[in-house]
């Protein structure tokens, strides 16, 4: 029994000196100490060399011995993985960084910022107003009378009746609160998001996007007006486009028209895009109705002007070839980094 003691005590002095100072002589510390022909497994096997009146002392000598390889291989093995790869820098500075993810902007962003800024070029600037409207800015002061089929609840979102609150149904409002300010003359551009009432679908949204333009000064012409669209339209989508304009109405401007541009996918010969007809509706437009004018407490004896108005999302699918409209406001990023233009 005292030689097992002494032997204990050899071996527990044996581990607190014994240094691994790297994984080889860590395993081999684990396999002499703890393995299963360690010293553990061995001394412990010497319990029936034990007289009976002694057991208990030889057991905690034994359990004392046993923690004590484990709690120093713990040590140890810290000691290692703390200390590891010192030989070198922990970090390598020549690796190249994690690249930062860079947005990319939304394709109703860009359209609507090329048409912007080719209008800018010609001295219009930016207005924006409300999305929540009264019916008065949205409706009346247009000159659409109180049975017109656009108030209807059918068409337009309503957030309250009496008095009537409502997502406006086009960006008119803006210039409507623009004329309102009495400061002539107005040469503007108003994008923004509209709202109407439609089942969506692949063609169409109960949200879409528009740029409305107005230009208020004496003496303003349907040849300005035209000109203006060439212009746009030879910026837009080049030089070789042909335009033409159609008679057409709309409560607010007199006389009206809606302008196509030849078929940008067939040039005119005629496709499935513009159901054969070789042309592609893009805006409305006419010269801004007296009544407009006076609802805004602009004498329309000494000011005229022209309008127009067109939807975004039409020609940004015709841009980058979308055939869904819905892709627009869902929020796949896989859809949305497909648009790396800087503008
Ligand atoms: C279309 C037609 C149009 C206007 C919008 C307008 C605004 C005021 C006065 C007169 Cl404040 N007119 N805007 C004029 C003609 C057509 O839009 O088809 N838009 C998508």
């Amino acid at each position: 029994m005292e030689e097992i003691l002494a032997q204990i005590a050899r071996h527990s002095e044996e581990m607190r000196t014994l240094e691994t100072p790297d994984a080889e002589s860590l395993e081999a510390f684990r396999i002499r100490f703890l393995g299963p022909k360690g010293l553990v497994k061995a001394l412990m096997g010497e319990m029936k060399n034990v007289s009976a009146d002694r057991r208990k002392e030889f057991g905690l000598a034994m359990n004392a011995f046993k923690t004590q390889a484990e709690q120093r291989y713990e040590t140890l093995r810290e000691a290692l993985s703390v200390g590891a790869d010192t030989s070198g820098p922990a970090i390598d500075n020549t690796l190249p960084g994690d690249p930062l993810p860079t947005g990319s902007r939304h394709p109703i962003t860009l359209m609507r910022n090329r048409i912007v800024s080719i209008f800018r070029r010609l001295g219009f600037a930016v207005a924006e107003g409300p999305e929540i409207e009264d019916d008065w800015h949205n409706f009346t002061a247009l000159n659409l009378d109180e049975d017109h089929p656009a108030r209807d609840m059918q068409d337009t979102f309503y957030l309250s009746k009496g008095p009537d609150r409502l997502l406006r149904t086009h960006t008119s409002n803006v210039q409507i609160r623009e004329m309102q300010k009495g400061s002539l003359p107005i040469r503007i551009v108003c994008p923004g998001r509209v709202y109407r009432n439609e089942t969506v679908s692949a063609r169409s949204h109960c949200f879409f996007h528009q740029v409305e333009g107005l230009y208020i000064d004496e003496g303003v012409s349907f040849a300005d007006l035209k000109q203006t669209l060439y212009f746009f339209v030879k910026e837009m989508f080049g030089e070789d486009v042909k335009i033409r304009f159609r008679p057409s109405f709309f409560p607010f401007t007199e006389p009206s028209a809606e302008m196509d541009i030849s078929c940008l996918l067939c040039h005119g010969d005629g496709c499935a895009v513009c159901k054969r007809t070789g042309w592609l509706e893009i805006l409305g437009c006419g010269m801004v109705h007296p009544n407009v004018l006076t609802n805004c407490g602009i004498d329309p004896d000494k000011y005229n002007g022209f309008a127009f108005g067109m939807g975004i999302e039409r020609p940004a699918m015709l841009k980058y070839g979308i055939t869904d409209i819905r892709l627009f406001s869902e929020n796949d990023v896989r859809f949305l980094q497909q648009f790396t233009a800087a503008l």
